[in-house]
């Protein structure tokens, strides 16, 4: 077993990670730039070493000062955390040349599940089922017109190369695909130096379902259950959850196993994500794409299953084989997690850095607070501001709805906006309490609570828009305004999500 490992991250998930490390009694070795020498990660590792300037690129991504100074402090392993140099196949080579161990898997699974084209050939191959459509980047408008007919309206139009919705079109009749693939191109192009786009059938209402998938290097691939990932804010999950509420043994096993096709088809090691879209109509499921990194998420399925992940993953990286099999995983109960961002709800969660000058953290039954600050601290502008999840446990969803309330109501943070506010209210939500969620709920949340958004003048706009398109019955106004005004941006995504 490794006597010392470099965590090659920050905030909250450098800190879940020296907790693992100390229970293991490993040495924790942390890096930081020049706007986290007073970081709470830096304070808990037993050493830490300066990397460089406060921007990323300077600093958490510069893959050879890291691995300089794991050589440095004579660290045999390092872990990527998720973000940064997670997912650079490229880093893990540079850290396996240097005769260390990178914790997660290996360069060609990652680079064969990294791009939407080969990650869907590869579940076709696993036997996998993916959304009906394309598995080459259109090559022309003609193509895109007869696999929309093919395939049928609505279409979703995605950016090979893209990611969080960058590059995605939704389009629900021909009149609109030749501008919608046109756009898709300029913004995929713009966003990834890349115009490819490829188009898929839209699954309508979809919720956002992941498997979460466990590999050692002895050839076992286990899944330990689903997590609910719909609430989602510019294709950024806010609130997860473990069970789905849809709470299926036979969807959990239809999709856990697809999960573990998947993993085995690219000789998968250590902790992965499998992401299916699932249909709120009849509840068929699609392969979207595998995250070959520990998610962000992850503690609620260690509340529902008592598998320490992070532990997991050290484990399968120093050789060990998984300490669980597919028959001893159990979920119990009901785990709910709300991701507190520095983030001021009432301007349009735009970010609010600054001094925190108070902190209160929940504590009691049922409660887990896995937080990257401390009372005093600065939150940065330079990074993501997540600055904990909160984490609660019950015996089932209204328990665990009923304890999250609670550990809201004591938690305090002075000194800078957070969305913990935003909480507060999803929490007394009666679509949320129903549990009938899908990717559309924030549009429709914001709807009863009026809350908007985009720049109010944008957001007013794009809500009457949409509005009047659905009234008319015809497509979402946004399809029909220049699609590259922030305006339309508006629309269209308000339009998308009503309306999926
Ligand atoms: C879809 C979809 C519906 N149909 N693909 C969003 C980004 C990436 N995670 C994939 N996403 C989606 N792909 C098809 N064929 C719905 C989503 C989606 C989504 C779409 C619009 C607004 C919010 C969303 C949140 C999660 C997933």
């Amino acid at each position: 077993m490794f006597k010392k490992i470099l965590i090659a991250n920050r905030g909250e998930i450098a800190c879940r990670v020296i907790r693992a490390c100390r229970e293991m009694k490993i040495g924790t070795v942390a890096v930081y730039s020049d706007a986290d020498s007073d970081a709470l990660h830096v304070r808990m590792a037993d050493e830490a070493y300066h990397i460089g300037p406060p921007h990323s690129s300077e600093s958490y991504l510069r893959g050879e000062k890291i691995i300089e100074a794991a050589k440095t402090a004579g660290a045999e392993a390092i872990h990527p955390g998720y973000g940064f140099l997670s997912e650079n196949a490229d880093f893990v080579r540079q850290v396996t040349a240097a005769g260390l161990v990178f914790i997660g898997p290996p360069p060609e699974a990652m680079e064969g599940l990294g791009g939407k084209m080969s990650a869907r050939k590869i579940a076709i191959e696993a036997g996998v089922p993916i959304v009906p459509g394309t598995t080459e980047p259109l090559r022309s408008f003609d193509e895109a017109r007869s696999t929309a007919d093919e395939i049928g309206y609505p279409v979703m139009l995605k950016a090979s190369a893209g990611g969080g919705g960058k590059g995605m079109r939704l389009v629900f009749e021909e009149s609109e695909l030749k501008s919608a693939l046109e756009n898709a191109q300029a913004e995929s192009l713009a966003s990834f130096g890349d115009d490819a786009v490829y188009i898929e059938k839209a699954v309508v209402r979809p919720r956002h379902i992941e498997i979460q998938v466990f590999s050692d290097t002895h050839g076992n691939h286990v899944y330990l259950g689903e997590r609910e990932c719909s609430i989602q804010r510019r294709h950024q999950k806010v609130i997860e959850e473990a069970p789905s509420p849809i709470n299926s043994e036979e969807l959990r096993r239809e999709m856990g196993e697809c999960a573990v096709k998947v993993a085995r088809a690219v000789n998968y090691v250590g902790a992965g994500t499998v992401e299916f879209l699932v249909s709120d109509v009849d509840r068929s499921f699609y392969f979207l794409e595998m995250n070959t990194r520990l998610q962000v998420e992850h503690p609620v399925t260690e509340l529902i299953t008592g598998i320490d992940l992070v532990r997991e993953q050290i484990r399968v990286a120093a050789g060990k084989p998984l300490s669980f099999k597919q028959e001893d995983i159990r979920l119990t109960g009901h785990a709910i997690e709300c991701r507190v961002y520095a983030e001021d709800p009432d301007k349009n969660f735009m970010p609010s850095p600054g001094r925190i000058a108070r902190l209160r953290l929940p504590h009691g039954p049922g409660v887990r607070d896995d937080g990257g600050v401390y009372e005093g601290a600065e939150v940065s502008i330079y990074y993501d501001p997540m600055i904990s999840k909160l984490a609660v446990h019950g015996r089932d969803r209204a328990e665990a709805i009923d304890r999250m309330r609670r550990a809201l109501r004591e938690y305090e943070v002075g000194g800078i906006k957070t969305t913990l506010p935003f909480f507060r209210d999803v929490m007394e939500d009666e679509e949320f309490i129903s549990g009938n969620l899908d990717t559309g709920f924030i549009p429709r949340f914001n709807e009863r609570h009026k809350k908007v958004e985009v720049p109010q003048e944008i957001a007013d706009a794009a809500i009457v828009a949409a509005a009047l398109a659905m009234a008319s019955g015809k497509p979402a106004a946004a399809s029909a305004q220049p699609e590259t005004s922030k305006w339309g941006e508006a629309a269209r995504t308000a339009a998308m999500r009503n309306r999926l």
